[in-house]
Order: C-alpha cells, then structure tokens, then sequence
C-alpha cells in the first residue's frame, strides 16, 4: 500500500543519513520528493538518482538551514517544480560531541542554529505554502530520545532536540485550525555518520547496543515507515504527537 500517492515531500539534510532514508522511503510510498542539503553535490545527486529509481520526480535544492532565506527559497522551488507542499520533514542536524566545561561558543551557536532555527524556519516557510493552498498538511521533526535524556557530551545538542519536540507541540496548537498536522520522531541511536566517530569506541558502542531491549542499534531505515506514518493520511488525528523509534532503548532502566 502506498501512503503518500500523489503528495509532494519536502525533507531536510537528506543527502545522508535518516533524511535521505525518509527521502527515498517517501518516493517508494509514491511521493516528489524535494531535498535539502548541505554541501556533497554527489550525495544529493545519488540521492535524486534513487527516488526517480521509484518512477517518481527528484529535485535536490543546496542550502544551510540555518539561514532563513534558505527555508523560504526550498519551500519556493518545491512549490514551482510540483504546485504544491504537502510534508516538510524537518531532518538536518548536527552533532559535534564535545565536553560541557570547554565548550567553544561558536560549537553551542552553531548547534543551536542549525538544528533549533533551522528546524523553526522550514517548519515555517512550509506552514505558510500549507495554509495558503488552504487543504492542510504534515510536518514531521526528527526530534530525538535526546529530547528526554541527557548526554555528557551533548550538552549544546540535547536542548535543541527537546525544542524540536517542544516546537511540534506549539505548532501543533497554531496550525491545527488549518489541518496541519506536526508530530516529532524521536531515533534511539541509529548508525550514520553524526556518531560514527563517537561510536568507534568499542566500549560505547557496546555498551550502547546493550542498552537497547531490540538487540541491536538503528539503521537509517528503522525510521522510515514511523516518518512516512505520521506524513500521510493513516495518522489523519495523530497531532502534537512524539514517536519514539529506539528499539526500546529510552524505557530500559533495569
Ligand atoms: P547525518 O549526519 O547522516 O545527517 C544529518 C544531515 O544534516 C546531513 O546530511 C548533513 O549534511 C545535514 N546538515 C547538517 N547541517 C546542515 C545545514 N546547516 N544545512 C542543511 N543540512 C545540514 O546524521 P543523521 O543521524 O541522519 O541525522 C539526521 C537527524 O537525525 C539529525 O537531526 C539528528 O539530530 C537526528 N537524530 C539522529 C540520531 C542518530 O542516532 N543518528 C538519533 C536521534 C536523532
Ligand atoms: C541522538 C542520540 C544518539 C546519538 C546521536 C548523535 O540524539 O543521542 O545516541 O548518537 O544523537
């Protein structure tokens, strides 16, 4: 069954990753898909390449997020190429592990705007094209467990994950009177390339895997069908909604 037959799904830092994952994950599910990234021209192409691989239409748009003008001009190019925005995944994050006591100002501002004003700005510029086509649409923020828990080395990180989820709560209440739906997806730890360093180490890396009931840490398309989920119809009452995809990492205490 295809969930998001005949919508255009616009998603963020989807050259890599859990972004390009959901990129590809939509097209497959009969979406246009328009990404965002970064830098790596390649990784966006080879992305574009595997959505037109479904028989559905790619267009890769370059941009920082952090940067206003950045989400007003994808969200412009989306609306051009396809006459319509009907999903923003709001996905592009970063990061740069680094310890609380020494954390240099430009790592806890960069962080800060990349993933927190990044994420406020698409969600944005997305709402306004939803509300002005006047028949609704579907915002889904990768939040994270981090939103929930702490992380000695992602004190400048763990902030801006609870104010994604914090962000889908509020806009949930603002644009509900227009039909727009905004759910956040909150990844346990899943491999990619934000902690291939940080996972490494062996010692964490082990001790993160037992950590999780499922056995085993996330790949990128553990967070496909939850994302795809809250973007279509199927989740049609799902609003101001957190879906927490860790393989039950979040609720193991003991
Ligand atoms: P990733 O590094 O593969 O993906 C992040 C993407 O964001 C990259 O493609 C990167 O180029 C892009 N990006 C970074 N800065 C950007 C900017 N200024 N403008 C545009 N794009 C930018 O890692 P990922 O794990 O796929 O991360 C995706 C999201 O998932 C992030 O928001 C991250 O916080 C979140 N997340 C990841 C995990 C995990 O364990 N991997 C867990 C919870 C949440
Ligand atoms: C997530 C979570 C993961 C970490 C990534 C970078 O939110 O904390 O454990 O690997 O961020």
């Amino acid at each position: 069954m295809k969930l998001l037959e005949g919508k255009t799904v616009l998603v963020t830092g989807a050259s890599t990753g859990i972004g390009r994952a959901a990129a590809i994950g939509a097209a497959q599910h009969g979406a246009n898909v328009v990404i965002n990234y970064h830098s790596r021209d390649d990784d966006a192409d080879a992305c574009i390449a595997a959505i037109e691989a479904t028989g559905q239409r790619g267009l890769a748009v370059k941009g920082d997020v952090a940067e206003a003008a950045t989400a007003t001009d994808f969200v412009a190019k989306a609306a051009a190429e396809f006459g319509r925005v009907d999903v923003m995944v709001s996905n592009a994050g970063i990061c740069p592990f680094h310890s609380f006591l020494e954390m240099p100002a430009e790592t806890l501002e960069r962080t800060l705007r990349v993933n927190l004003h990044g994420a406020y700005y698409m969600c944005q510029a997305a709402a306004k094209a939803m509300v002005e086509q006047g028949d609704g649409g579907a915002i889904v923020a990768v939040s994270s467990i981090s939103a929930l828990v702490g992380g000695e080395y992602q004190t400048h990180y763990t902030p801006t994950k609870a104010g994604v989820h914090s962000l889908m709560q509020s806009t949930a209440i603002a644009l509900g009177r227009h039909g727009i739906r905004c759910n956040s997806v909150l990844p346990g730890t899943i491999l990619t390339e934000i902690n291939k360093d940080d996972l490494a180490d062996e010692g964490k890396r082990k001790y993160m895997e037992s950590r999780v009931p499922l056995g085993r840490l996330g790949q990128p398309e553990d967070m496909v069908g939850p994302i795809v989920f809250l973007a279509s119809d199927m989740a049609a009452y799902v609003t101001g909604a957190a879906l927490l995809v860790d393989g039950g990492m979040f609720v193991n205490l003991q």
